[in-house]
């Protein structure tokens, strides 16, 4: 449903349309019930135009964390977010190839980093907007920051320019797409509302919208190192997000994948890089590679560039196998402000920044690795500076970690399963013993790893060929 353009005078009315007072619509959501579409519209637009005061927005994000929103709330709040500012435009000829991918974010997760570049090589566009590191989770931008003089920040122009002669780019939100989501998310950090499902798919899918895209692949993540603690609850926020996907236009799947332990080897800003790297030249940790060309090849399937998704891995691996994926990648590097030399050469050997300080721990036992946990790795990995803290907002890209071992394999006792690396401050017994909680190893049989991708959502009425694992499909009321 399209609503027509309303405006509000000065005392908060809409121009010959109803009258609404931010606290009768706070008390409406309060008592339980379903906020009309004129009602979101007024709370949206003052909230953009700093109209409402903050104790007003504050109060309404609460009683929508506690009372949720139904569906059609749910999706009137992010047509709504996406008017608060502009929609990007792509040419003509570009229809049905400009797509992306977003996760809701885990430990070790580069997989954007040479999905991006490989989409590029398979014809697609892929206008990226990426974000930072948000607690114990890694940020791709921060993670790109460790190649010296790349740069995110682009306008919607040098976005356009960069598709147009790479293909792909990776960029930070610019202030004039989805302004209220700024705003609302900012208060939603302060007033303990992060976790609001309605508030969530707003958040994330007025973005994808914002950047007019032809098909979306959203990775929710569920484990102790992601926002979702359980299946059940990532289940939930993948329906949720599919469901407003597809209703505003997108053509959106989501894989729901496990988040207990680091994706790939490691973890750490300038060391996911080089793990990235890997990858795109055709190796790399078996994990880290079927995200990539699983996620890879079911935005080529939703947006009819492969008949399938299977195809669609298949022709990204290629793309990672055959060498054009990291041609883009170098190329996309170049225009965004790396520094040429470095840009056209980059490759796994390429050394970026080391840290001063390099220290091995052992198992102290031998048997099967059962489980590498990410999130102590995560959490000791940022109090080392490897991500930003309250006190400072400045991130060591050198600082991470290196996992010796993998999980299922037979380790003997003293054999090294993790390296840190690490300069100020220095690494504390105390958290060398946390680092020890974070491998369990035990005397069941070594095993290989099952995928990480648990569940894959799809939008109602898409069916996969025969023989593929289709598991759910999204609930669109
Ligand atoms: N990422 C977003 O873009 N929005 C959110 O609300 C969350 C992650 I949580």
């Amino acid at each position: 449903m399209q609503l027509p353009p309303m405006e509000l005078d000065p005392g908060g009315r809409y121009k010959d349309g109803p009258e609404f007072h931010i606290s009768d619509i706070i008390a409406k959501k309060r008592d339980g019930s379903a906020l009309s579409p004129e009602e979101i519209r007024f709370v949206v637009q003052a909230a953009t135009k700093r109209e409402a005061q903050e104790s007003q927005l504050g109060a309404l994000l609460m009683a929508i964390r506690l009372r949720g929103m139904d569906a059609e709330e749910t999706r009137a709040l992010t047509r709504e977010m996406v008017t608060s500012g502009r929609v990007l435009q792509w040419p003509e000829e570009w229809s049905g190839r400009v797509v992306d991918k977003h996760s809701t974010g885990g430990v070790g997760d580069k997989v954007s980093l040479p999905l991006a570049p490989a989409l590029a090589a398979c014809g697609c566009k892929v206008p990226m907007i990426s974000g930072r590191g948000l607690g114990h989770t890694g940020g791709t931008l921060d993670k790109l920051e460790s190649v010296p003089g790349f740069s995110p920040q682009q306008s919607p122009e040098q976005m356009l320019e960069i598709l147009r002669s790479v293909g792909c780019c990776i960029v930070g939100q610019s202030a004039d797409l989805v302004p209220a989501d700024k705003i609302l998310y900012e208060m939603r950090d302060v007033t303990a509302t992060v976790d609001s499902l309605p508030l969530i798919t707003g958040s994330v899918i007025s973005k994808k919208v914002a950047e007019n895209l032809s098909a979306l692949v959203l990775d929710v993540k569920f484990g102790e190192a992601a926002v979702s603690p359980t299946l059940e609850k990532a289940r939930e926020l993948a329906n949720s997000l599919v469901s407003v996907g597809v209703s505003l236009g997108i053509p959106t799947v989501a894989l729901i994948s496990n988040m207990d332990s680091p994706i790939g080897r490691r973890v750490g800003n300038s060391l996911e890089v080089t793990e990235a790297l890997e990858c795109l030249e055709g190796a790399g940790p078996a994990d880290l590679r079927d995200l990539v060309t699983r996620t890879g090849g079911y935005l080529l399937w939703l947006c009819g560039q492969a008949v399938s998704d299977t195809q669609g891995a298949e022709r990204i691996a290629a793309a990672l196998d055959d060498g054009s994926a990291l041609r883009s990648f170098r190329a996309m590097m170049e225009a965004q402000g790396a520094e040429p030399e470095i840009a056209r050469t980059l490759s796994s050997a390429t050394i970026l920044r080391r840290a001063s300080h390099q220290e091995e721990l052992q198992v102290e036992r031998g048997g099967t690795v059962e489980l590498i946990r990410a999130r102590p790795i995560a959490d000791i990995l940022h109090a080392l500076g490897a991500g930003r803290s309250q006190a400072t907002d400045t991130i060591n890209h050198s600082v991470g970690a290196e996992l010796l071992v993998g999980m299922g394999q037979h380790v003997e006792k003293g054999d090294p399963w993790i390296r840190i690396h690490y300069e100020s401050p220095l690494l504390r017994d105390t958290q060398r013993q946390t680092l020890q909680g974070a491998i369990r190893v035990t005397d069941c049989p070594p095993f290989t790893p099952a995928s990480l991708i648990r569940e894959v959502i799809l939008p109602h009425g898409k069916k996969q060929e025969a023989g593929a694992t289709v598991r759910r499909e999204g609930e669109i009321s």
